[in-house]
């Protein structure tokens, strides 16, 4: 895209969202409200995996029609968390194929004989193709992990006086192939004197363990039969006055009334309105900033949605509330702007990943981490390489933690991955990851891959596509992808907004040389920036550390080789942040689980904290670094604390 081009979008995005690419059906967070219930199912249940040689008995023998108990043993497995670690059978955690799960529920009478009560199955997420069943009968298929899906099940439920009690089978196979996102391919070894007959690998093309199950939570919640399916916001600033535009989708009836209230945090109403859209105007706005961006960040309004729909025998009414953050975002050639100031990423990658939990989602693990972020001083993260749990950019929203979300665009290395069904599949994900969050402000851009093979022809058509896609999606953010190829081969990177580049110099070549970095370091910036005047994240970088091990003068892995490899990077970062660099986002925040090879130690170490999430040296070096940096560009400038020592250096 013309530079000029990709300004004016930026500029004119939230205008320009009454002409965006229309989803067909909205994927609200279920939140509880006056007309709403929510019915948690995480906790114990039956579980199986499928060992059969075809991995297909449990549809020949039907396993969803009988309670899972009745076709054989079962085991417990926790909801939500990967099932790959819980057992000590070895076979589980490296089981490629289907599983099952099932869970006995009893409904609260009200939701089975009020006709005007619509039940919903929402499973948050199912990693990678699940089929649910519910009272054995086909429900839902969804591919795809870590995005949610959803099935009204009132039709089910509400047959007579014995559908209090409900049944929910979920089968899911974990298997990659060349068509998922993230792809993969399964390997058939067939020399009989090394390995048995049948015998079959899955191979990946990425540095993560791929953790399977049901890793979110699962949960029942109503509405009324008529119902808010969707609400979509985008903001503006006009002067002093914030601009709220919403449009919000019905559905369940054609007759109806739509009321619009836009409530301060102390809940004063601020601006009102009527009907599936329009533009409410807040006069003296506070806008969401980032936090240590501004010294009141993160500000939040409240919409208030209530439907009134005519329905016989009577009107309905449904309320739904959703968080709302006044921002814009912008790009410019060397800069990345929110709320019109310059922005500067200084944060990390992460992971869903640890311990036994695998990814399975966990609060007091979600609160250490941002506890943690913050300790640290970083304002932001990537979701590093899939999109994470809904309830993680919620605390980004309240926290003012910025996010670059990308989704599951991750190991697309080999030429055959850039087909025509691919690109279809990329680009039903990446509006799947939209229409989750595009109403979050800390989410300021789309990461649609990482670390694609750019370099070939293909991919770079196929980038392109994905990209203009989700620009039509939402033309009010940037659009990105992580490369790492060379600047003068990529094909892809004429059509991002913000180029995101990883490079490991002095970790993947040129072992032990930390001399070499700041050559290589601003050779790289400096290419880049010549070929695409575009600003630049330098998204990874990064170097294995086993904590507890030391050596000076520093040798690979050991925590002092880590820091100095982070210090030289940071000399160069240093003089480019005040040009045209515009973030820095470590590798990684965290040690976590990757598959076996003679080059990961039980895991990639390349974390700051271990994956028990305690501190290494380096953590010490990269939070003085984000908290010098912090306070260099807050607006309108002022010192900022520290959020955790009262008597820190930067207080
Ligand atoms: C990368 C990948 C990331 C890996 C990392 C590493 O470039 O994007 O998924 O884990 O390097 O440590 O090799």
């Amino acid at each position: 895209m013309a530079r000029g081009l990709a300004v004016a979008w930026a500029v004119l995005g939230p205008l320009l969202w009454g002409c965006a690419l229309a989803l067909q059906g909205g994927m609200l967070y279920p939140r509880e409200s006056p007309s709403r219930e929510r019915k948690e199912l995480d906790g114990l249940w039956s579980f199986r995996a499928d060992f059969s040689d075809n991995r297909r008995r449990g549809f020949e023998e039907q396993w969803y029609r009988r309670p899972l108990r009745e076709s054989g043993p079962t085991l417990d497995m926790p909801v939500p968390s990967s099932f790959n670690d819980i057992s000590q059978d070895w076979r589980l955690r490296h089981f490629v194929g289907w599983v099952w799960y099932e869970r006995e529920v009893i409904l609260p009478e009200r939701w089975t004989q009020d006709l005007s009560t619509r039940v919903v199955l929402r499973i948050g997420s199912a990693h990678a193709y699940a089929i649910v069943w519910v009272n054995g009968v086909d429900t839902l298929e969804h591919e795809g992990g870590y995005l949610p899906f959803e099935a009204d099940i009132s039709n089910l439920v509400q047959v007579g006086p014995l559908s209090s009690q409900l049944r929910i089978t979920i089968a899911i196979n974990n298997t990659l192939t060349p068509t998922t996102l993230p792809p993969g391919t399964i390997q058939y070894l067939t020399d009989t004197s090394k390995y048995p007959k049948g015998y079959f690998v899955q191979n990946t093309y990425f540095d993560f363990f791929n953790y399977a199950g049901l890793q979110r939570s699962v949960l029942l919640y109503t509405t009324p039969t008529a119902y808010i399916d969707d609400i979509t916001v985008t903001t503006g600033v006009e002067h002093d006055s914030g601009l709220v535009n919403y449009q919000i989708s019905v559905k369940g009836s054609n007759l109806f009334e739509l009321e619009v209230r836009l409530l301060d945090a102390e809940n004063k109403l601020v601006a009102n309105g009527t009907g599936t859209q329009g533009q409410l105007k807040v006069p003296g706005a506070r806008l969401w900033w980032p936090y240590l961006m501004h010294e009141r960040p993160a500000y939040l309004y409240s919409l208030e949605v209530r439907l009134t729909a005519q329905m016989s025998p009577g009107p309905v009414s449904d309320f739904y509330t959703l968080p709302v953050g006044i921002r814009t975002v912008a790009v410019t050639e060397s800069q990345f702007l929110i709320n019109g100031k310059p922005f500067y990423f200084h944060g990390v990658n992460k992971h869903e990943d640890a311990d036994i939990r695998g990814k399975g989602f966990d609060w007091p693990l979600l609160v250490k981490d941002f506890n943690l972020l913050r300790w640290l001083g970083a304002n932001a993260f990537r979701t590093s390489h899939y999109p994470y749990a809904e309830e993680v950019l919620q605390m980004c929203d309240r926290y003012g933690i910025v996010v670059i979300d990308e989704c599951p665009g991750v190991g697309l290395a080999l030429p055959q991955f850039f087909n025509n069904m691919s690109l279809q599949n990329h680009m039903r994900v990446m509006e799947e990851v939209v229409r989750r969050d595009k109403n979050h402000p800390a989410v300021v851009m789309w990461s649609v891959a990482n670390e694609p093979a750019s370099h070939l022809e293909s991919a770079g058509y196929y980038l392109k596509m994905v990209i203009a896609h989700t620009k039509a999606l939402d033309p009010s953010r940037p659009v990105t992808f992580v490369t790492n190829s060379n600047y003068a081969a990529d094909k892809g990177a004429p059509y991002v907004d913000v180029i995101c580049l990883n490079s490991y110099y002095s970790w993947y070549h040129d072992y032990g040389h930390l001399e070499l970095i700041q050559q290589q370091l601003t050779t790289q910036f400096e290419s880049w920036y010549k070929t695409y005047q575009k600003p630049i994240i330098q998204s990874e970088y990064g170097a294995e550390t086993i904590v507890g091990f030391h050596q000076d003068p520093p040798l690979m892995f050991t925590e002092e080789y880590q820091k100095s490899l982070l210090e030289q990077y940071h000399v160069v970062l240093d003089q480019k942040r005040r040009k045209y660099v515009v973030g820095e986002l470590i590798w990684n925040f965290a040690d976590f689980m990757t598959e076996q090879s003679p080059t990961r130690v039980l895991g990639n170490k390349k974390g700051v904290f271990t994956r028990q999430r305690q501190p290494k040296s380096a953590a010490f070096l990269l939070r003085e670094r984000y908290w010098k940096i912090a306070n260099e560009t807050r607006y309108p400038y002022s010192i900022a604390k520290s959020q955790c020592l009262e008597n820190s250096p930067f207080t």
